[in-house]
């Protein structure tokens, strides 16, 4: 290895492994690893699995295919051994961030474990240039810029022998198709993700200053972005070219391999499985539909095979979310499928009287998860309690008429990237007490349990942590200059910015404890509160609770009574990479969702596989978390979905109530306006926020606030034990197996898509 990384460094950079630079030694490292890829055959099989998303979210790419290749040990010593350093290496890679959060990301999961399990099975998607946006902090408040990711080397191979006419009412365009590997762990083959692009895309549309953009050229625009700020017309409609654009594409893809491979297209279920994630490609319906009748199928042929071969997945109950797209957008954009849509329609309208079922509303609006669900053969959710509450209430009148569709799917996430790689110390420790036999099969890790009372492993978990707790603070120095103490108590919220996540509740514990410390009760260990969160451009609330946050950041770094005890601190630009140095860090893990509302959540499995212990609702997977480890390793608070589903229903929340009666909420909430903190960020941004809070609060912070600051001092009470605080992290990592997704891959192929 170390000499064909020496011929490819002198061969392309005219010099040796000594004398290069890392980004030269990155580049040379991409080469090499694309070669050997590119020399892969397929992984085989009969029938082949295509997950169709809008979202990507694999960040950097290097070291994981490393690892799953095999050779990640190789290289590393060989390039040590000439002194240069892989981990810094690897950092030279630009991030592409072809996803929001955690949708993009289980699709990039997904992929790993389809690849691993030496499933047939390619991504859809789109080759978005910029991505999403890149995150500054300014003035305390969040300014996006572009995030250009497709440098002169990258992993994407164009195909030039693949291009597709995607018809659009406007003009027909020409398609591109790149192509990235995916190689499985310790597997021979490769699968692929197809990212679908065009060529007349104009980069240059967008300055370096801000992502705005003109928005109505399609053919200049169109993969620009991962959903351009859809909160007017303009965007909107270019969300439905991007959604066409893609589907388009891989329609005509299957319908290709399909028949290159010669099998017959009326078997398409046998030989094809289609993963609709969530509803943004749902219009593949609608065109494959079209495209098998320009092969000469009936409309009912077309029909069933198309519902054998499709199965969506639902990831949320907030109706924001749920996709709707008015007529006349669709008549704009793609008028072919209308004729088609209708059809699909008017058949509901013949078969079923409920008007909630229908395709398309009273308000002409279409409802792709109705699409989906009337004609695709499986409709599954993405944890326990989230798959019952689309039974019994969100998606009922459905499930009346298809019991049978409604399946569960629990997430899971990777253990290659967000074990292996993110935590290599915590992985070579596992490995020295149980072997090796983890790394393939996550259930092994439940050996663990043998040193629940082992005080010198319970020990060793502990100076672990501390190791990567300095070296998070390390990155916090050196990428933001902002000082952390590694031994204060890590207390970690990471995840999209969104009311519902309650970011806003664990603000007002921080100020809670801030106020403590003012009046003299000093906490024994000290506490960072650790934020990593990105709002949606548009998202004005989310915008103001990032303003507090960071607001909160600088008043406990200032304050001389406060900053040796307690302080706030917000991740820059959180993202894959930053989540892969924050999360084997990470003590607490915050997941404070209202309970119904987050549908699973996948950084709760990534934390409880590092060892830190969930702070958390009832509601996604935390539940299933919660029987796993049991209640001595998890802590759960505040109300159960039940109630806050009844609450929804009756109108029973009145966030108004709770601030007049209590008066320590009341206070707590008030600090946001105080002069405290109007010194600090911008009146009118706090002023919004404390009213929406104290009017509306929608997602009901309030209501589990109280309950929430009890439990919370009560987690860092007990933190103080510190061997009984590793056992929890030991039991939490011990039964985290189940969190795999070869598991939650294994459990759609027995299930759905049947594929070997
Ligand atoms: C919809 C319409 C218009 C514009 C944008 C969208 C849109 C974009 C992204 C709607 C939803 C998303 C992303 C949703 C998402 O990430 N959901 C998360 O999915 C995870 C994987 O299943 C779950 O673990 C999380 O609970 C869920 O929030």
């Amino acid at each position: 290895m170390e000499q064909r990384i020496e011929e490819v460094m002198k061969k392309y950079f005219g010099r040796g492994i000594d004398q290069c630079t890392d980004d030269e030694l990155f580049q040379g490292l991409l080469i090499i690893t694309k070669a050997d890829l590119e020399g892969r055959k397929p992984i085989p099989g009969d029938k082949k699995l295509y997950y169709i998303s809008a979202e990507f979210l694999i960040g950097k790419l290097l070291s994981n295919n490393l690892i799953n290749m095999g050779i990640y040990d190789e290289v590393r010593d060989a390039l040590a051994h000439h002194g240069r350093n892989l981990e810094v290496i690897e950092q030279c890679e630009p991030e592409p961030s072809l996803g929001n959060g955690g949708l993009g990301r289980l699709a990039a999961c997904f992929l790993d474990s389809i690849a691993t399990l030496d499933l047939p099975g390619d991504g859809v998607g789109l080759n978005y240039h910029y991505g999403l946006f890149e995150q500054h902090f300014r003035d305390h408040r969040q300014c996006e810029y572009k995030n250009p990711w497709i440098g002169q080397h990258n992993w994407l191979n164009r195909r030039d022998d693949v291009r597709f006419e995607v018809p659009f009412r406007k003009k027909t365009v020409v398609s591109t198709m790149y192509d990235i590997d995916v190689p499985g762990y310790g597997v021979e083959g490769v699968n692929k993700l197809h990212l679908f692009d065009l060529d007349t895309v104009d980069d240059g549309l967008v300055g370096n200053e801000s992502i705005a953009f003109d928005k109505t050229n399609f053919e200049k625009n169109l993969t620009l972005f991962l959903y351009p700020d859809d909160s007017d017309r303009d965007g909107q409609m270019l969300r439905v070219y991007q959604e066409y654009f893609m589907v388009s594409n891989a329609a005509q893809l299957i319908i290709k391999e399909q028949k290159d491979k010669g099998y017959n297209l009326h078997d398409l279920d046998k030989h094809v499985a289609i993963q609709i994630n969530d509803t943004h490609p749902s219009m593949v319906i609608p065109e494959l539909i079209r495209l098998l009748q320009l092969e000469g199928f009936t409309m009912d042929e077309a029909i069933d095979v198309v519902t054998k071969t499709c199965a969506y997945t639902n990831h949320t109950i907030l109706a924001e979310a749920l996709e709707t797209w008015p007529m006349d957008f669709m008549e704009e954009v793609v008028p072919h499928l209308l004729p088609i849509i209708r059809e699909l329609d008017n058949r509901v309208r013949e078969k079923y009287e409920d008007k909630s079922v229908r395709i398309i509303d009273d308000g002409n609006r279409v409802h792709m998860a109705h699409m989906d669900i009337h004609y695709g053969h499986s409709v599954n959710g993405v944890a326990a309690l989230h798959t019952e509450i689309l039974k019994d209430s969100e998606l009922h009148n459905f499930y009346t008429l298809y019991p049978e569709k409604f399946n569960n799917k629990t997430n899971g996430i990777t253990f290659r990237r967000w074990l292996l790689h993110c935590n290599p110390r915590l992985s070579s420790y596992i490995e020295e007490l149980i072997g090796p036999d983890f790394k393939k099969d996550a259930d092994k890790l439940q050996d663990l349990l043998k040193y629940e009372n082992d005080p010198e492993v319970l020990r060793r978990l502990g100076d672990i942590k501390r190791d990567n707790k300095r070296a998070l603070a390390d990155y916090f120095r050196k990428v933001q200059g902002v000082d952390i103490n590694p031994d204060s108590i890590f207390d970690v919220q990471v995840k999209r910015l969104h009311e519902y996540k309650r970011q806003q509740m664990n603000c007002l514990f921080a100020i809670h404890k801030y106020l403590e410390i003012k009046g003299g009760k000093k906490p024994e260990t000290p506490i960072t509160m650790i934020f990593g969160a990105k709002a949606a451009p548009a998202y004005v609330i989310a915008k103001d609770i990032i303003h507090l946050i960071l607001c909160l950041a600088d008043l406990t770094a200032n304050d001389p009574d406060v900053r040796d005890y307690f302080r706030v601190v917000m991740a820059e630009n959180y993202n894959v990479t930053y989540a892969g140095k924050i999360i084997p860090a990470a003590e607490i893990s915050e997941q404070i969702s209202l309970a119904s509302k987050e549908a699973s959540g996948t950084s709760n499995m990534k934390f409880m596989a590092n060892g830190a212990v969930t702070l958390g609702t009832d509601d996604g997977a935390n539940v299933e978390i919660h029987d796993l480890v049991g209640d001595d390793n998890i802590y759960i608070f505040g109300k159960k979905s039940d109630d806050v589903i009844k609450l929804y229903a009756e109108q029973g929340y009145h966030a108004n109530e709770i601030y007049e009666k209590d008066a320590e909420i009341h206070k707590l909430v008030d600090f946001i306006t105080g002069p405290e903190l109007t010194a600090i960020g911008d009146r009118g941004q706090l002023e919004r926020l404390h009213h929406e809070l104290i009017t509306k609060d929608w997602f009901m912070t309030l209501l589990d606030t109280k309950e929430y600051i009890e439990t919370k001092d009560k987690v860092y009470e007990d933190y103080k034990d510190q061997q009984t605080w590793n056992r929890k992290a030991l039991v939490n990592i011990a039964h985290s197996g189940y969190f795999s997704s070869d598991r939650t891959i294994k459990q759609y192929n027995d299930e759905i898509w049947h594929l070997k």
